[in-house]
């Protein structure tokens, strides 16, 4: 399949899209989230992919959504389009997904990040969501996700002022699991995806979707849906070989059933 806006790459059990339009510093247009949302399914139909890594370029993963193919646009043509609407389906892949983040994360960027299931971050990360400096706010879940990540008080500082946080300040506040140097985060990323792929694949999409929950319901309720699925865990091959081989103190040959 040909893209034009992103490359897409199978690494033995890993997906990698790399954001590819080095002309607008990987700038979010609407040929961009079709051809990720493509990439994304065929990634999910192929039994093989057990988890997928995004990136960009060592400049951008991504500078925001596109100004330029926003700028002109009406009310009524967002609203008639659900503008923007499909970011909705890229945030709710059900295998897991690695953003590894080297310079600009901005706007949409940083929301596209936000998305995947972590982030690691090159040292030369710079994460924001300058929208407001453009007279709008964030739109694909920047006030809903970046507070829940990094707290209402720097959310706010974020979005009100629209600066930006280094690496070492993102992860302090939890934005960003690791910090990788610049030079190593591909491989890096591959390397963290490899040993998530490697896992049983029902637990990995299990586990994700638990930790999902607690984004979205109480922790009483979360605690029972997480007591539910570990259960389900029960009817798998997988359980019974993960337990066997560690009392046989081997390596165990998760089958993914
Ligand atoms: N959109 C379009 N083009 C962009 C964008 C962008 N977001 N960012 C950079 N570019 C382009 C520039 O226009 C420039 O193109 P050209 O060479 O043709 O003039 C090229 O990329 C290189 O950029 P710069 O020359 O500006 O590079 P610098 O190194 O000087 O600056 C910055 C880098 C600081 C990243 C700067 O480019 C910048 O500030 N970019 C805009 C950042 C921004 O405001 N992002 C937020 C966008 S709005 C958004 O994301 C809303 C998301 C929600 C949508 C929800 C819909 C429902």
């Amino acid at each position: 399949m040909s893209y034009d806006t992103i490359i897409v790459e199978t690494r033995g059990k890993v997906g990698l899209v790399t954001l590819n339009r080095p002309q607008a510093l990987n700038a979010l247009n609407s040929t961009l989230l079709t051809e990720v949302n493509r990439a994304l399914d065929d990634f999910d139909a192929d039994r093989n992919v057990g988890c997928i890594v995004i990136t960009g370029s060592e400049k951008a993963f991504a500078a925001g959504a596109d100004i330029k193919e926003m700028s002109e646009l009406s009310y009524p043509d967002t609203y008639v389009d659900d503008f923007f609407a499909g970011w909705d389906r890229v945030a709710s892949r059900r295998k897991p997904m690695i953003a590894a983040v080297a310079g600009f994360a901005l706007g949409g960027g940083c929301e596209f990040a936000m998305m995947c299931d972590f982030i690691i971050a090159a040292d030369t990360a710079k994460f924001g969501q300058p929208e407001i400096k453009l007279g709008v706010m964030p739109g694909m879940g920047g006030t809903q996700r970046l507070t829940r990540l990094i707290g209402r008080a720097k959310a706010m500082d974020m979005c009100l002022t629209g600066r930006m946080m280094g690496a070492e300040e993102a992860e302090r506040s939890g934005l960003v699991a690791r910090i990788v140097p610049a030079a190593d985060l591909v491989a890096e990323a591959i390397k963290t995806a490899e040993t998530i792929a490697s896992m049983s694949r029902p637990a990995v999409m299990m586990t994700k979707e638990s930790v999902d929950r607690a984004d979205e319901t109480s922790l009483a309720e979360g605690v029972r849906f997480e007591r539910r699925v570990f259960h389900a865990m029960f009817g798998t091959d997988d359980q019974r070989e993960g337990m066997k081989a560690f009392i046989e103190k081997r390596a165990p040959q998760f089958k993914s059933s």
